[in-house]
């Protein structure tokens, strides 16, 4: 659906409701939700550096990493607001160990997976984070009331909507349907999104590659050799590609989307707990998998399998992961295939 630059993601979500007949109207309800917490969040993170919330909570989550204050403030914001808003059975979140029930009485037919804030280590540094959010339809009867774990554990090619909104230079949220990936920009001043970035495609080849150097030695040799492969000097193929790396996957992941790249988080020997690398795949993987596909790209874990392919089994389940530009992650994967 082409639209013109300047509609409000409010009569962009109504206009792609029309186009489907059968839909009441609770999806875009959903979504609207969700975006009044995003503008919560985006006011209080560019306030950060003022108001009392940076720094610390002196809690640790069940990643076992340090919660900062803004973690807290971005999953309580987003837990509070959706809980009630009816048209969800169950929740899931980065921040919270087990299944977020919904307010009782409020119960919906469609399930929410969240980041409340991606890249927290980055918020006292004044480096750019963000939500990352994952819908599917529930599973259980609605009669149910209450969602169950298996309302959350679904394939990525089973959600309904993925997005993340990004805070940085400009808010921004960017997300798909399924019908191609569309980029709104916060214009704070009137306090509404305005569609600035419509269907999103990332470019065939890669201008830059995103990885942790830091953690070279402990990469599988195949990973290594790629590294290795896209610095090499071969100007008619684009070689050597330039490094990004900012540490919030968020902010990777859309400067990539622009630009065209390649976003690597292999798994590795580092952390004997982590031998599916970092990242999570319900809440992370799973919609950047989605957006990717959708602007034209690859989202794969390095062992063989599409993340959108993967069942899950537990809400905080990490996964390797390899995104971006169709023809790099193929060349990536032809490293891995060679071994
Ligand atoms: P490392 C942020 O903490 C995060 O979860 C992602 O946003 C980011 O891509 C990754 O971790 C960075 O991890 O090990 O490179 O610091």
């Amino acid at each position: 659906m082409n639209r013109p630059l300047g509609v409000t993601v409010s009569r962009y979500i109504l206009d792609n409701q029309r186009l489907h007949p059968e839909a009441t109207g609770e999806l875009s309800s959903l979504l609207s939700e969700l975006i009044v917490a995003a503008k919560t969040i985006s006011a209080e993170v560019n306030m950060a550096g003022l108001a009392d919330i940076i720094g610390l909570s002196g809690k640790v989550n069940v990643q076992g990493e340090n919660v900062q204050k803004m973690d807290e403030f971005a999953n309580n914001t987003i837990k509070k607001r959706m809980a009630s808003c009816g048209y969800l059975c169950a929740m899931a979140s980065e921040e919270d160990e087990d299944i977020i029930p919904v307010v009782d009485g409020y119960e919906g037919k469609y399930t929410l997976a969240f980041d409340p804030l991606d890249g927290s280590s980055n918020i006292d540094v004044n480096v750019s984070i963000g939500t990352i959010f994952s819908i599917h339809r529930r599973r259980t009867s609605l009669t149910m009331g209450q969602g169950a774990k298996e309302d959350l554990l679904q394939k990525g090619s089973e959600q309904v909507v993925a997005g993340y909104i990004i805070y940085g230079s400009s808010t921004m949220l960017v997300f798909t349907t399924g019908d191609g990936v569309h980029g709104f920009t916060l214009d704070p001043s009137v306090g509404e999104f305005f569609l600035s970035h419509p269907n999103l495609k990332i470019p065939a080849r890669a201008k830059y590659f995103s990885i942790n150097e830091g953690n070279s030695q402990y990469w599988d040799d195949s990973i290594k050799r790629y590294i290795s492969y896209v610095k090499e000097i071969d100007e008619a193929d684009g070689r050597p590609l330039s490094a990004r790396y900012i540490g919030t996957l968020v902010s990777d992941f859309h400067r990539n989307l622009i630009t065209g790249g390649i976003f690597l988080y292999p798994s590795d020997t580092k952390d004997a707990g982590k031998p599916s690398g970092k990242l999570r795949l319900l809440y992370e993987a799973a919609p950047f998998a989605m957006l990717i596909e959708q602007a034209g790209g690859r989202a794969i874990t390095g062992d063989g399998r599409n993340i959108l392919d993967i069942e899950p089994e537990s809400l905080h389940q990490r996964v390797p992961l390899i995104i971006g530009s169709k023809h790099d992650v193929d060349t990536v994967e032809n490293f891995l295939l060679e071994g």
